[in-house]
């Protein structure tokens, strides 16, 4: 005779312990509104010819020293972006992107304090001005 006990061990329900991170730490923020890391202009389109009004966007940029501008030929057409004035015997001394075709880009780095006025060769009415403080 056989009298089988059952005994069922307790063991207590012992529930995994959650990681709760801090409430105090907040999300990273990403501030596209800074301009650290460089600046760009639009050619913008339509901008070959004179009674479109608009050329380089924004036509005027101030940056700090170091910065590096971007130019995009927003158009369909070739444009070049080149340091000086047509009236001034100072062209492409600085920069000179020779032809830039649709889509795309140039860039150049100023690491000179100073105001740089730049025009397209082709469109001699497209002009710009980059201040570098
Ligand atoms: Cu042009």
């Amino acid at each position: 005779m056989t009298n089988k006990s059952k005994t069922s061990a307790i063991i207590p329900d012992t529930p995994a312990k959650l990681e709760v991170p801090s409430t105090d730490s907040k999300p990273p923020v990403i501030d596209t509104s800074s301009q650290t890391g460089g600046s760009t202009v639009s050619i913008v389109p339509g901008s070959s010819a004179p009674s479109n009004g608009k050329y380089f966007a924004p036509e005027a940029i101030a940056i700090s020293k170091g910065t590096t501008v971007t130019w995009t030929n927003d158009d369909v057409t070739l444009h070049t972006v080149i340091s000086g004035t047509p009236e001034e015997g100072n062209i492409g001394t600085e920069f000179d992107s020779s032809y830039l075709a649709a889509g795309k880009a140039f860039e150049h780095a100023f690491n000179t304090a100073g105001t740089f006025d730049y025009f397209c060769t082709l469109h001699p009415f497209m002009t710009g001005k980059v201040k570098v403080q």
